[in-house]
């Protein structure tokens, strides 16, 4: 069942210790929403804190300086677990059977359309361009006095989510929600110097690779391209560090959709993108046990690149002519 704002409000009442927890690969809006509720709960007098299975990514780590970050499931009881933008259970990125046996109660906030409503209390706003905006209205309508740094932290997540405002979920409300956060003190330029213009050189150069490859399919309706695990190898580089290439792929002009393949131990991981709102990836996802939203979406899919590139490719040409693109 969905809930409300008030059920997560009334979760959160009394509670003296929370951990907030969110997906593996955590991006500017996992931690940026997870960061600004664990940091104003604990500026409340709460024991909260960020609980994650990775390390926080180097270009998201400045403006998490004041958040409490354990990679460890605490070995005293927590009042509540509250999981952020996060749209199933093994999405979590710490052991969920641990944190269950640890604290009684588990709330999930969310954006995802695919989100299976697998926690006790779940607040999931889909028509919500981040994780982060529905944080922000959840701490405003808890009383909370949203500093700077949350501000921060939330617009980061906004920012993120929205692709820098240029998406089809840069809605009014995204707007206002920007807004209102610069009026709390957050620094869109400061912000966006951190994302998008602190990029590590290996960076750069994954995205030389990875344009060599770049292959125009299906009519020029699909735009493709892929990062081997011997490129990042070269590079010196990490997952972490493909995080822009889908959005080279979705900026050739006449494309319908984009595709990033990154190479795993045993498959591919796959960005999907969608350029034409009758274009739905997250169910072209799902086909695959992926998930997402409709312009935006991802899978996992075990296989050589050619046997992947070949399911991928049949399942947006099916989706196309359903579409009638
Ligand atoms: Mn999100």
């Amino acid at each position: 069942m969905i809930g409300s704002y008030e059920e997560v409000l009334a979760s959160l009442k009394d509670v003296s210790s929370v951990l907030v927890c969110t997906h593996v690969a955590p991006d500017a809006d996992a931690l940026g929403s997870a960061g600004a509720l664990a940091y104003l709960l604990a500026k409340s007098g709460v024991d909260a804190k960020v609980a994650i299975g990775e390390t926080v990514p180097e270009k998201l780590s400045p403006l998490l300086a004041k958040v409490q970050v354990v990679h460890e499931v605490p070995k005293s009881n927590v009042d509540l677990v509250i999981a952020v933008d996060t749209a199933t259970e093994p999405r979590v990125s710490m052991p969920m059977a641990e944190l269950r046996a640890i604290s009684s109660k588990v709330v999930n906030v969310d954006h995802h359309i695919s989100n299976t409503i697998w926690a006790d209390v779940n607040l999931i706003v889909s028509e919500a361009a981040a994780s982060a905006q529905i944080v922000f209205e959840l701490l405003k309508r808890g009383g909370f006095r949203v500093c700077s740094t949350a501000a921060n932290l939330l617009y980061m997540g906004l920012l993120d989510d929205t692709g820098s405002f240029r998406f089809s979920n840069a809605s009014s409300d995204a707007f206002r929600c920007a807004a209102e956060l610069v009026d709390c003190g957050a620094k869109p330029d400061a912000v966006a110097e951190q994302l998008y213009f602190s990029l590590p050189f290996r960076e750069l150069q994954i995205r030389a690779h990875a344009l060599t490859n770049l292959n125009i399919l299906l009519d020029g309706r699909l735009a493709m391209l892929s990062v081997s695990s011997e490129m990042l190898r070269e590079a010196g580089a990490t997952a972490e560090d493909t995080e822009g290439v889908v959005d080279i792929a979705r900026s050739v002009s006449g494309t319908k959709a984009a595709v990033f393949m990154r190479e795993l131990s045993d498959g591919w991981k796959l960005s999907l993108r969608s350029k034409d709102a009758a274009l739905d990836v997250q169910a072209i996802a799902a086909q695959f046990g992926g998930g997402g939203h409709t312009m935006a979406a991802g899978a996992k899919i075990v296989g050589s690149q050619a046997e992947v590139e070949s399911k991928i490719v049949e399942a947006f040409k099916q989706a196309f002519t359903a579409a009638g693109l």
